[in-house]
C-alpha cells in the first residue's frame, strides 16, 4: 500500500508546491497598487545604476537582442493566492549585471508609474531572476507588467515589479513600496515572511 501512496499528492495532503497559508488559482490575478502604465516600446529603457554612479542604459531593441531564457517557475502572492508552473521568457538578471563593475549587496527596483521594490543582489543572481517581456507564449499584457517585469518567483510575488524600467544597486538595504508600509523586508513564501515581524 505504501508503495501506491508514495508520492500521491491528493486527499488533503498539501501540495508539495504550495508554500504554507496560500491556496492553488487557475486564472492569472491582476494586482496594482495604481493604474496601469502604457509603455511604448520606442520609449521604453531599463536602466541599470551602480553604488558608484556608474550608469548602463538598454533601449527595447538592444534588452530584446540580449540572449534569453524560457522558463517555469511558481508564483506566490501574499495575498495567498499561488499559481503553479507559469512559463516565460525573459533576461537574466545576472546577465545585466554582468555589464557593470559592482560589489553592491543590494538592489532596488524601479518602475514605470514610480513602484519600486528591494531585493538583495545574491536573489538576483543564480537563475533566480529575470526581466521577463513573455508569458505563455505572447508579450507580456500591460496588465502584468508588459512591457517587461521583473520575475523573482522565490519570493512573494510583490518583489516581482511590473514595468520595470531599472535596478540601483546600493550598499544600504532600502525598503521599496511595501517594505516601507508594513511588508516583510524579504519576503519568502516557505517562511511566510508575509509581513513585518513574520
Ligand atoms: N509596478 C508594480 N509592480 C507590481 C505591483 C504594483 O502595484 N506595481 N504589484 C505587485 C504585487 S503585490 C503583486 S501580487 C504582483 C501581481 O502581478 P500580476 O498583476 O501580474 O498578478 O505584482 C507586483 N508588482
Ligand atoms: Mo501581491
Amino acid at each position: 500500500m505504501s508503495v501506491i501512496s508514495r508520492g500521491f499528492r491528493g486527499r488533503g495532503r498539501p501540495d508539495a508546491n504550495l508554500p504554507p497559508g496560500q491556496y492553488l488559482t487557475r486564472d492569472f490575478p491582476v494586482l496594482s497598487a495604481g493604474p496601469t502604465p502604457r509603455v511604448d516600446p520606442d520609449r521604453w529603457t531599463f536602466t541599470l545604476t551602480t553604488e558608484s554612479g556608474e550608469r548602463r542604459e538598454w533601449s527595447w531593441d538592444e534588452f530584446r537582442a540580449l540572449p534569453s531564457e524560457t522558463f517555469t517557475v511558481d508564483l506566490h502572492c501574499v495575498t495567498k493566492w499561488s499559481k503553479l508552473g507559469t512559463t516565460w521568457e525573459g533576461v537574466p538578471v545576472e546577465a545585466l549585471l554582468d555589464e557593470v563593475d559592482t560589489a553592491a549587496d543590494f538592489a532596488l527596483a524601479h518602475s514605470y508609474g514610480g513602484y519600486t521594490t528591494n531585493v538583495p543582489v545574491e536573489d538576483l543572481v543564480d537563475g533566480k531572476a529575470w526581466v521577463a517581456y513573455r508569458y505563455d507564449g505572447e508579450e507580456l499584457d500591460p496588465e502584468h507588467g508588459g512591457p517587461a517585469r521583473l520575475l523573482i518567483p522565490h519570493l512573494y510575488l510583490w518583489k516581482s515589479a511590473k514595468w520595470v524600467n531599472g535596478i540601483r544597486l546600493t550598499d544600504e538595504d532600502e525598503p521599496g513600496f511595501w517594505e516601507s508600509v508594513g511588508y516583510h523586508n524579504y519576503g519568502d513564501p516557505w517562511r511566510e515572511q508575509r509581513y513585518w515581524g513574520d
